[in-house]
């Protein structure tokens, strides 16, 4: 098997629901991944070993989840200079998911995280895909017919729409 290029990782198996949908992606752009579990306040040695090891085991990106007061992009952020993803994560205990956004968005400056939106976690693999597209062709190739695919699904909805009338159109966009 090839080593993974993008590790995801997540406070709790609560958030596995939001986080696999970075894992599908990955997969389906052709990125190699790992999957587990680091939580910043029950297993804080573990998040240090593993931030601190991630390059040189040679993975490109972490994509970071949590809900809550979520602590763990920002302190893998400040334990790594691989590029860091958080994912804001509405868990159960999470006010509305406003507690999860600010605390993986208001990062102190030196140490980003780059933050997608409130259970963005197929943004987060895109964006980690795209990282790596930068250097590797095929990942490039694979996310530019990714985008192409949204642009003719978008194309078929409007000429559905345009002969067929919004009425009976009612539909949402599928991604
Ligand atoms: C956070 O607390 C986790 O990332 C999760 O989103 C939330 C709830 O965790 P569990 O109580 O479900 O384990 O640390």
């Amino acid at each position: 098997m090839s080593k993974p290029q993008v590790g995801i990782i997540m406070g709790s198996q609560s958030d596995l629901p939001v986080m696999s949908e970075a894992a599908d992606i990955l997969e389906e752009l052709g990125v190699t991944i790992e999957v587990t579990v680091v939580s910043a306040h029950r297993t804080p040695h573990r998040m240090v070993e593993y931030a601190e090891k991630a390059a040189s085991r040679d993975l490109k990106v972490i994509i970071a989840g949590a809900g809550g007061a979520a602590h763990l992009p920002g302190m893998v952020a400040s334990l790594t200079t691989l590029p860091v993803i958080g994912v804001p994560v509405k868990s159960r205990n999470s006010i509305d998911g406003w507690d999860s956004v600010l605390s993986i968005l208001q990062m102190p400056g030196g140490i980003p995280v780059a933050t997608v939106a409130l259970d963005g976690a197929k943004n987060a693999g895109i964006l980690a895909a795209e990282i790596i597209g930068a250097f590797d062709q095929k990942i490039g190739k694979n996310l530019q017919d990714y985008k192409e695919s949204l642009k003719e699904k978008v194309l078929e909805s409007a000429k559905s729409m345009e002969e067929n009338g919004w009425r009976g159109n009612k539909i949402g966009f599928k991604k």
